[in-house]
């Protein structure tokens, strides 16, 4: 009997590559208001569905039919040819209690809010805390930067790269925020574009970069550090990008 081949073998692997369906996307249009440069994604009633956040609204999967408001004043719609005040936002458990909070970015250079998750659903009250009273850059990102197990807000402020951290023991009150660059002002502005981090496995110091519009990229880091596995996104490719 005939043995296989590697190149048989490999002409099998790719059928079966070519054999795998595409995913399909359809596109629904799940409002016309306009609430927010970003939105994110995010399991806020705890029914193992993901949910969706666009401005002071958020949207209950997986139809998105049903909104519901968790901003004590949601304000009306943004003239879409305009910008909005809440630039980005990202979902995560900051106050450890197992189900995940809403952080509204605020137009660059003013606050970044967190909206506490009440339970019940995701409709109850939620409550609104100060996370930085100046955030800017305009793609903060959230990630876990100590190793703590708590996220910390990665982003500019005060004229330096750094991050938010909240206190473990209260997060209600105001983050801190850490430096990790020297001030250059004219460089790290409120609306400095794209940041980016990784973990890095040569050492054991986070490494980050950021772009400032129109200048090169910047990179603080320890020496020799390689890029290694980063959770959650952005990936170590994004962090690659980042540095052309
Ligand atoms: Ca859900
Ligand atoms: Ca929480
Ligand atoms: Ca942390």
């Amino acid at each position: 009997m005939p043995r296989p081949t590697l190149l048989a073998l490999a002409c099998l692997g790719a059928l079966a590559l070519a054999a795998a369906p595409e995913p399909r996307f359809e596109r629904r249009t799940i409002t016309t208001d306009f609430f927010s440069e970003g939105c994110a994604v995010g399991d806020l009633d705890g029914d193992g569905r993901p949910d969706l956040v666009a401005g002071p609204h958020w949207y209950a999967g997986p139809d998105f039919r049903v909104r519901h408001t968790f901003a004590a004043n949601p304000g009306r719609p943004y003239d879409a040819l305009g910008y909005s005040e809440s630039f980005v936002q990202l979902v995560a458990d900051l106050d450890g209690d197992g189900k995940p909070d809403v952080i509204t970015v605020g137009f660059p250079g003013k606050e970044t809010f967190w909206y506490r998750n009440p339970g019940a659903g995701g409709t109850g009250r939620w409550t609104r805390h100060l996370f930085l009273a100046s955030t800017d850059n305009e793609s903060p990102h959230l990630t876990d930067l100590d190793g703590d197990g708590k996220p910390e807000l990665v982003c500019m402020s005060g004229g330096a790269v750094g991050y938010a951290k909240l206190d473990p023991a209260d997060p209600t009150k105001p983050a801190r925020f850490i430096p990790v660059s020297a001030p250059e002002p004219k460089k790290y502005a409120r609306f400095t574009h794209g940041s980016a981090w990784a973990t890095s496995t040569a050492t054991a110091g986070p490494t980050s970069w950021s772009a400032p519009a129109g200048g090169k990229t910047r990179r603080r880091a320890r020496p020799r550090a390689r890029l290694g596995a980063s959770t959650p996104s952005p990936s170590p490719r994004a962090a690659t990008a980042g540095r052309r």
